[in-house]
């Protein structure tokens, strides 16, 4: 079966046709944002890798220039893998980057390439200095698992980059690489932090302000917390700690001693590889992700093209310093056309209502809830404390509750055989303390059948007692992008419809639980194709 042309996004990042995957060296620049990504020039499916380049005025509207890095120097010649933008002390743009020098097996090198002409605004030629390369893998060292360079730091005289690693098998590194000049780098012997977690891909390690301050700090600013992100190879999801950070020793430690293992997620859906960078324009600190296509490898090659950028969330700690929270810039907003609102409605047991005076398909939807009682919270099994997905696997939109499942119907068809449940449940513990769980369900979301649905969950650190919780979901054809709670839960989801494509998909408020479930508010916009790389 081919896939509907009109599946493909409308306001999500992507070049006009081939494979895209991790956002790299995301930067600010004259007034310019920059963001390059992992492409394939020929083709659908991951293969001749380069850094495509495209700048924006807002992170939202996008135009395509000519691609930054191609491989070209014995050090990049097979592939020019993902990195990660600096900004020197004379205020060239640098790019730390991994190469791979040979065939047929992914022996990765680290390489910088810097920006030719810096009075460009646009930054579009790129140059590698002959004192290529800046690190090799030393005897001893994993060759095939070390990359991804983060954007550098400097405190006290050195200049500090990372490197994703694997030690022994199955140990995540982040190394520590130090300059004076950032020519010359010497690995530290400790790495910066380690786990038993398998590969770190594309590590991410940044300053944050206290608690509760949504302002970003410049990465090379030292500060009482910091956060490192990992992307796990092994899952294929984006786990990060806070903890504090000795700038002596270059050691990172996790405020919560598990923290490795409990696995905190940027987002728990369809979101890797991703990179922050701090927006001195807005003192910001935005993030980008990779969301690939949940649809099979043959129709991503009918369709031409496969993976999108998720829209840039703004980042910063939450008020109890335990996690962040994430929120779409504030630029998507220009989007939004026509208003649709809902307030004070209330769904019964079993009930549902369409919102209607909009075409969905494409639009960003923030409604506000209100739980009536708690009374019916259906007891917690402390069995699944680390295992949302598990549990909305057995929970799913249809699966009847005490309070919830709640939440949207989202690119469904009028006949309700295909939709997308983006909900809320919550239970009690044994202190009889609520529990919210947050999932994204897409079993039912399209009748076509090779498709991959996973279900996907995580809990919302919330207090719930006041009946209170919030939504957003910004709504893209093929993308559910989901905000639990003010952003405190984040879940990005691919579907492929079959029906509920384009006008003929609708959005529905539901209440598969017992409880009362009131809308004490609903807005929906329909979403404005922006600029986007030509398409
Ligand atoms: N993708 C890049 C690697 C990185 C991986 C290759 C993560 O550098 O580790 O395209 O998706």
């Amino acid at each position: 079966s081919i896939v509907s042309p009109l599946l493909r996004t409308g306001y999500h990042f992507q070049p006009p046709m081939n494979w895209i995957n991790d956002p790299n060296g995301p930067l600010y620049y004259m007034g310019w944002y920059h963001l390059f990504y992992q492409y394939n020039p020929k083709g659908a499916v991951w293969g001749n890798i380069i850094w495509a380049h495209s700048v924006s005025r807002d992170l939202i509207n996008w135009i395509a220039l000519e691609p930054a890095i191609k491989p070209s120097i014995p050090t990049d010649m097979y592939g020019v893998w993902s990195g990660s933008a600096t900004i020197l002390p004379d205020g060239t743009p640098a790019m730390l980057y991994t190469g791979i020098d040979r065939p047929n097996i992914n022996y990765q090198i680290q390489n910088i390439a810097l920006a030719k002409n810096k009075s460009d605004p646009l930054l579009r030629e790129w140059v590698k200095p002959g004192y290529n390369p800046i690190a090799v893998p030393e005897p001893g060292m994993n060759a095939t698992q070390f990359r991804d360079p983060t954007t550098a730091w400097y405190i006290d005289g050195h200049w500090r980059m990372l490197v994703g690693g694997l030690k022994d098998g199955r140990r995540g590194v982040a190394h520590v690489y130090r300059s004076r000049d950032f020519k010359t780098w010497k690995r530290a012997k400790h790495p910066l932090h380690s786990a038993l977690t398998g590969m770190w891909e594309c590590p991410d390690f940044f300053p944050v302000h206290e608690a509760g301050v949504q302002n970003g700090l410049e990465t090379s600013q030292f500060a009482a917390k910091y956060v490192l992100k990992n992307s796990l190879d092994l899952t294929r999801y984006d786990y990060y700690t806070v903890g504090t950070y000795n700038n002596k020793t270059d050691r990172y430690v996790p405020d919560d001693a598990n923290g490795d293992y409990r696995r905190l997620q940027y987002d728990y859906g369809n979101f890797y590889a991703s990179k922050t960078f701090y927006d001195p324009a807005k003192q910001r600190r935005v993030l980008f992700g990779w969301a690939n296509e949940s649809d099979s490898v043959p129709h991503d090659k009918a369709k031409g093209w496969a993976g999108i950028q998720a829209i840039p969330r703004k980042i910063w700690l939450d008020p109890s310093g335990k996690q962040l929270v994430q929120w779409p810039v504030e630029e998507v907003e220009k989007l939004r056309a026509k208003p649709v609102s809902v307030a004070n409605k209330v769904v019964k047991p079993g009930q549902n209502f369409e919102v209607t005076g909009l075409q969905s398909y494409q639009s960003d939807v923030e409604v506000s809830f209100e739980v009536s009682s708690l009374e019916k919270a259906e007891p917690f099994d402390p069995a699944f404390s680390n295992d949302a997905q598990k549990l909305c696997g057995m929970k799913g939109a249809d699966v009847k509750g005490g309070v919830g499942p709640f939440g949207l119907w989202v690119l469904a068809s009028a006949n309700l055989a295909e939709k997308t449940a983006v909900f809320f449940r919550v239970f009690k513990d044994g202190y009889g303390k609520p529990v919210v769980l947050m999932c994204s369900d897409p079993t039912k979301s399209s009748l076509t059948s090779d498709l991959y649905k996973p279900t996907f969950a995580g809990f919302v650190e919330t207090d719930i007692s006041s009946g209170k919780i919030s939504l957003r979901s910004l709504i893209d054809r093929s993308v559910v992008e989901s905000f639990g709670a003010g952003g405190k839960t984040c879940i990005l989801s691919r579907v492929y419809p079959s029906m509920a494509i384009g006008q003929n998909a609708h959005l529905y408020v539901f209440n598969n639980g017992e409880t009362d479930i009131k809308v004490s508010h609903l807005t929906a916009w329909e979403m404005k194709k922006p600029l986007m790389n030509g398409a």
